[in-house]
Parts: structure tokens; C-alpha cells; sequence
């Protein structure tokens, strides 16, 4: 059974992804900021699965914590399985309207708390020869879509980050696989928009979105290919949904 560190765990697909793991046996390393969520969800999949579950409160933008979180500790020693998939949008602004704020948390949590995350895990991986990291990027980072702007920019660099990795780890014969979901239906919108929640439910109004479900189903599959088989690369959208541009509501 694989050990899988997951972050963002305390909702959407990070949660739906512990409970599929855990239900296939796979031990857990769940974090996120919320540790009463974090620690709930553990406890139900212990009670649930009978496997082991830890839990790690750490926010992905702060450096210092995440090294302090993940570095020189015996539970990361085994990890087979790194998912970056903690993330936000904030904001759906005109570039010349939006907020620095809201752009700087994007960059500090969608980039730079993934790169952080990623070198602090890294080492472990590369101790065993063999690890498979999967990125969450979105179809935002292959369309640029109007007042997408900066969330589309930090997951296009998920792209190109979940590239550089794949080459620069061949050699450590570690996967690298990044999964672009379209719409799902998730606490996403509700922070996007700051917690207006009409606006965020008019976002899946009118069509099947995803569910988180689905997007753990695919990260599953991902994850439990044979050693010789990576996935690099999956787009995954509604079947409402042809990419950033096009939705059949
Ligand atoms: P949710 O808002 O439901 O979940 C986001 C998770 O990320 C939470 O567990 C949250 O935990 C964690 N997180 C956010 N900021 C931080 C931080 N600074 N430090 C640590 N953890 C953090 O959204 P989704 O499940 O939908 O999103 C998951 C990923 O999927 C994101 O990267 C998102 O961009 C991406 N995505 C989402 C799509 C969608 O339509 N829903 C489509 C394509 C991609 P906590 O608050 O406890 O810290
Ligand atoms: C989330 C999907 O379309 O809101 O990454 O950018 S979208």
C-alpha cells in the first residue's frame, strides 16, 4: 500500500482524494490550514478504512512552516505519492480592475507554495529512487480566458513547473503527472468570489459540472499505474464543458 501526502485536503477534490485513497488502503498525509476539518476527515477514515492517516496544519504560502512541516520528519520518509493540488482564485476582475492582493495570494499559494511543498518533499524521493508527483493545474492554464488573468497565469506555470519537473527528475526515476480540470463544483467559487455565495452558484447553474469525485477518480488512476507507465498530462472538463471558452448551459 502506497503513502500519499495530499494537500488541501479539508474540502473539494484534496478530501474527495484522501477518502479514495484511504478506501483502496493507502496510508495518508493530509494538510491544509484548517486542523479541526483536517483532523475530523482523519478520523472518519481511520474509523472507515483502518488505515493510517496523519495530519499536518501548515499554510503552503509561508515557507518556514512548510519546511518545518515536511523536512526531518520519519512520516515523510515513505512517501510514494505527492499531490499538489491546494490552491485559490480570488477575484474575477478586468486586469486594470483587479486587486494586488488577490494576485499576490494566488502566486504565493497556486506557484510558489507548490514549489515549496515540491522541494521539500523531493528529497525523500529521490533517496528511494522512485515517487510520483501530481500537480493540480485546471483548464484556466491552457485557455486564458477574460478576467481569468492571474489564475490563469498560475496555472499555466503549474504546466510549465509540472514540465521542468518530469525532465529534471528523469533521472530519479520519479513520475510526474499534472491533471487540468474544468469546471467542478467545490468550495472554489464560494472563495473566488469572497463568499457570495449566489454568485458562486450561478457558476454551475444549467449544466452537470464535475465533482470532486470525479477528479479523485482520475488522480486514483494516475497514481496506481504500473512503475513503468506515467501519465504525464490528462485535461479533464465536463462533458457540458469543451475548455475555458466553451460550456453548453
Ligand atoms: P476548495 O476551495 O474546495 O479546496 C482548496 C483546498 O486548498 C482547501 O483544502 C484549502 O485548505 C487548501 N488551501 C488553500 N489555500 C491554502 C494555503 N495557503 N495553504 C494550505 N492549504 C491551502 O477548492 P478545489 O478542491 O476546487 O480546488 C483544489 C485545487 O483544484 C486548486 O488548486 C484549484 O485551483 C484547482 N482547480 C479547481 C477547479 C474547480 O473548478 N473547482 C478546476 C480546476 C482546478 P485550507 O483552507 O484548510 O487551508
Ligand atoms: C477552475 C476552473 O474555469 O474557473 O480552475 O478557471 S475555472
Amino acid at each position: 500500500m502506497k503513502k500519499v501526502l495530499i494537500t488541501g485536503a479539508s474540502s473539494g477534490f484534496g478530501k474527495a482524494m484522501a477518502q479514495k485513497f484511504a478506501s483502496k488502503g493507502d496510508r495518508l498525509i493530509i494538510t491544509g490550514r484548517r486542523r479541526d476539518l483536517l483532523e475530523s476527515l482523519a478520523e472518519e477514515l481511520q474509523k472507515e478504512f483502518q488505515v493510517s492517516v496523519s495530519v499536518k496544519v501548515f499554510d503552503v504560502q509561508d515557507r518556514k512552516q512548510v519546511f518545518d512541516a515536511l523536512q526531518n520528519d520519519a512520516d515523510l520518509e515513505d512517501v510514494d505519492v505527492l499531490v499538489n493540488n491546494a490552491g485559490l482564485a480570488l477575484g474575477r476582475d478586468l486586469f486594470d480592475d483587479a486587486d494586488l492582493d488577490d494576485w499576490e495570494t494566488m502566486i504565493d499559494t497556486n506557484v510558489k507554495g507548490l514549489l515549496y511543498v515540491t522541494k521539500a518533499v523531493i528529497p525523500v524521493m529521490i533517496k528511494r529512487g522512485k515517487g510520483h508527483i501530481i500537480n493540480i493545474g485546471s483548464t484556466a492554464g491552457k485557455e486564458v480566458y477574460e478576467k481569468g488573468n492571474i489564475y490563469c497565469a498560475t496555472k499555466t506555470s503549474v504546466d510549465a513547473i509540472s514540465q521542468a519537473l518530469r525532465i529534471d527528475l528523469l533521472r530519479h526515476k520519479i513520475k510526474v503527472t499534472v491533471v487540468h480540470p474544468g469546471a467542478a463544483e467545490t468550495e472554489f467559487s464560494t472563495i473566488r468570489f469572497k463568499g457570495d455565495e449566489k454568485t458562486a452558484k450561478s457558476v454551475y447553474e444549467g449544466y452537470q459540472p464535475l465533482q470532486a469525485e470525479d477528479i479523485a477518480d482520475t488522480v486514483y488512476y494516475c497514481a496506481s499505474l504500473p512503475e513503468h507507465v506515467c501519465i504525464n498530462s490528462v485535461v479533464m472538463t465536463c462533458t457540458a464543458q469543451a475548455n475555458s471558452f466553451y460550456l453548453n448551459k
